[in-house]
């Protein structure tokens, strides 16, 4: 009897792997995803549980006070590595510009897209497209957030988008171009480069075109799902992973409003800056439930966009650390430090103190690129 358990026992232990019923891991919400696409998604999934990795908007196009050198990084040249999830951003593509809103050179960035990838890094894309509707009203030309993202001075916009609104060919138009790039974001064996897209993010305020008093919730999801139907199912793009994304927000029930579906989305993010005495609290407070609802729909997450509080020196140390650690959150990235060539801005909360970044660069529980390139993201067997 005793014999049959064991065996019985064994027979089972050598099944079950073959079967792939040991090691389960849930796929991206694209069921044609690229094998490598895939992979990262898995990756990402098992990585957030052993660290959080540390991301930069804009790390290898400019610092402050540089602008374009080649394979430089602000966190390279505080810390000695890349950070592991590279930030790139969008703005003015769809107008079929050659530099972005922040006078990024388009093809420059495809070339830091190719680097990282090759490096083993991760990417994430923002896309701060400009306003379809009031672009094309010229009398208001002369106000200052004039056709921007930030002008949210009509709720019709992405009404005007969608199938059968008024500028719905022009929407079209721009997500061709969008395309068009993601298409070209191609590997050195001309395979798709995966990455995390990361539009219409920070639903929750109402500080851009497709925010929560700006449309409703019902026009946002719409618009989430016609964007990914178009890339993913008309363009046949099988290389990105997309992130859900908003701003600060209080409950599960405001984070969810607007979102577009499981079968839409692959990552549960949420920007919060640090305004205040009280961010500790509300950060722990929203990544407890993000986190908690990305683990019961399978899903990634990230802090996608944080910032320290101005002059505060030991906030990566005391603030963020903390917090973070206590959370099965895939990455944590500050945004763009803007090039000043005057110089840069005393006190900008996004320049990191360097001794207390050190602190959380040395921290077992955060990963940079090096960790990264042993997790090998996107050739994992
Ligand atoms: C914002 C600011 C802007 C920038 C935009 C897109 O938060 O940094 O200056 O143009 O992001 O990168």
């Amino acid at each position: 009897m005793k014999i049959m358990k064991t065996f019985n026992l064994l027979l089972l232990l050598t099944i079950v792997p073959l079967c792939g019923f040991s090691e389960k891991l849930p796929v991206p919400a694209d069921k044609k995803a690229t094998k490598e696409t895939v992979r990262l998604f898995h990756s990402l999934y098992e990585l957030k549980n052993k660290g959080i990795m540390y991301g930069h908007q804009d790390d290898l196009m400019y610092g402050s006070t540089w602008w374009y050198e080649k394979d430089r990084s602000d966190t390279k040249d505080f810390t000695g590595d890349y950070s592991a999830v590279a930030g790139f951003e969008l703005g003015h593509l769809e107008l079929g510009n050659e530099r972005s809103l922040d006078s990024v050179s388009f093809a420059q960035m495809t070339a830091q897209i190719k680097a990282h990838y090759r490096r083993g890094g991760v990417i994430t894309i923002s896309w701060h497209p400009n306003n379809p509707f009031t672009m094309q009203i010229p009398d208001t030309l002369s106000r200052r957030q004039y056709g921007t993202a930030w002008d949210v001075s009509s709720k019709e916009v992405v009404a005007s988008i969608l199938p059968g609104g008024k500028n719905h060919d022009l929407f079209n138009t721009w997500l061709e171009r969008l395309a068009t790039f993601f298409i070209g974001l191609k590997n050195d064996d001309g395979k798709p480069i995966p990455i995390i897209f990361r539009p219409y993010h920070e639903h929750s305020g109402s500080f851009f075109w497709w925010g929560t008093n700006i449309c409703t919730d019902v026009e946002y999801a719409a618009l989430w799902r016609y964007t990914v139907d178009f890339l993913r199912d008309k363009k046949n793009i099988h290389n990105i992973l997309y992130a859900y994304n908003t701003d600060r927000v209080t409950s599960l029930e405001q984070y969810m409003r607007g979102y577009p579906g499981d079968d839409i989305i692959d990552m549960l993010s949420i920007d919060m800056y640090d305004r205040g005495a009280q961010f500790g609290g509300e950060l722990d407070n929203a990544l407890g439930f993000v986190t908690r609802e990305a683990t019961t729909r399978n899903k990634l997450t990230a802090l996608s966009e944080t910032g320290g509080r101005r002059g505060m020196s030991d906030w990566w140390s005391t603030v963020l650390l903390p917090v973070v650690s206590k959370y099965p959150v895939g990455y944590v990235l500050t945004w763009r430090h803007a090039y000043r060539p005057q110089g840069p801005r005393m006190g900008n909360p996004n320049q990191p103190f360097p001794d207390d970044f050190m602190i959380f660069y040395k921290s077992p529980r955060s990963l940079f690129l090096k960790e990264v390139q042993e997790a090998n993201v996107y050739k994992r067997k």
